[in-house]
């Protein structure tokens, strides 16, 4: 169950496949919406009739990207496609109910994700955790198999690639990863334009939240753990948007002697989601979070916790202390 099939499986299904479906995780980030739009950018290119779902609204942080417009919300129809594609997805139930219900009858499903907690949950799959973004696994995948790529493929797969590894600043990011963005450049990738649409722009009220963010966060463990409870009143006074709390976490994380940050949020629904973020290899987040049913990266996990958000704080930021007593 844990081996992965190769690029050269995946890409011989893909080439029979007439009608391909693709889609990510709910809450979508940039490389999730990155990875499918790229992929099916890639795949209409090779002649193929292609679906992009997102359970949820792409966030307005990445619509600028190129065919970003092609990505439909999941209605959970049967669409008659031969092949369905998972990208970034570390569960099937992180797709979302409706994208479930759309890929229900579709005869193959294949999962290609980086994320360590990933069960393996499809007819293919190629989980590869050394990878620091999703978008650098299907760079590879269509690079390796011949399969065609223009400006609006690149561009979609380096605003994931550049936002998973934190603009290549994280550990996780590597000498492939460099020289996959020259070789993008080669082909003529404007990185710089891309990061000014990524990093130049946000709206006012994210500045709100990183005020409350600012005058709310706590330290406990000695100033080894910052958390901020994110409440719905704080979201509803931002006018908060999907998407506007995406890196807030990292000023948390920036803060000297901080070794793991925590958002610790209401949602609608009652429950807590839980984000959390580590700067050093010793503190495993998501070890963290698969004890509340959660999962992620070493460095960047989250869970879903039963409200009321103090004791959700409370049992996260416990859990989250006997981690960092490793440090010593
Ligand atoms: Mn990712």
């Amino acid at each position: 169950m844990s081996i992965n099939n190769t690029f050269t499986e995946i890409a011989a299904v893909l080439r029979d496949a007439k009608r391909i479906g693709v889609a990510c995780h709910v809450r979508p980030d940039a490389d999730a919406i990155g990875s499918i739009v790229g992929f099916a950018q890639s795949m209409k290119l090779a002649g193929k009739t292609v679906r992009v779902f997102s359970e949820d609204v792409v966030p307005d942080n990445v619509l600028f990207l190129p065919a970003s417009g092609t990505v439909q919300q999941s209605d959970g129809l049967d669409h008659s496609l031969d092949v369905f594609v998972a990208l970034d997805t570390a569960t099937k139930e992180r797709l979302g109910a409706n994208t479930n219900a759309t890929l229900k009858n579709v005869p193959m499903l294949v999962n290609i994700d980086h994320h360590g907690t990933n069960p393996r949950y499809g007819h293919l799959n190629h989980v590869d955790t050394a990878s620091p973004s999703c978008a650098q696994i299907v760079y590879e995948l269509l690079t390796t198999q011949d399969f065609p790529l223009d400006d609006s493929v690149r561009v979609n797969l380096y605003a994931g690639m550049n936002t998973d590894t934190g603009s290549f600043q994280y550990s996780g990011t590597t000498a492939r990863t460099h020289r996959i963005v020259a070789e993008m450049m080669d082909a003529g990738l404007n990185t710089s334009a891309i990061c000014t649409q990524l990093y130049d722009h946000q709206p006012a009220r994210r500045l709100h939240l990183l005020r409350s963010l600012l005058n709310e966060m706590e330290f406990s463990d000695q100033g080894r753990i910052a958390s901020w409870k994110l409440t719905l009143e704080t979201l509803r006074k931002a006018e908060a948007q999907p998407g506007d709390t995406e890196n807030l976490i990292d000023v948390m994380r920036s803060v000297d002697g901080v070794y793991a940050a925590v958002i610790i949020e209401e949602m609608p629904d009652g429950k807590i989601r839980i984000s959390s973020r580590s700067k050093d290899a010793r503190v495993n987040v998501s070890k963290v979070c698969e004890e509340f049913g959660g999962g992620g990266h070493p460095m960047a996990a989250g869970a879903r916790m039963s409200g009321p958000i103090a004791d959700a704080a409370l049992r996260f930021l416990t859990a989250l202390t006997n981690e960092t007593q490793r440090l010593g």
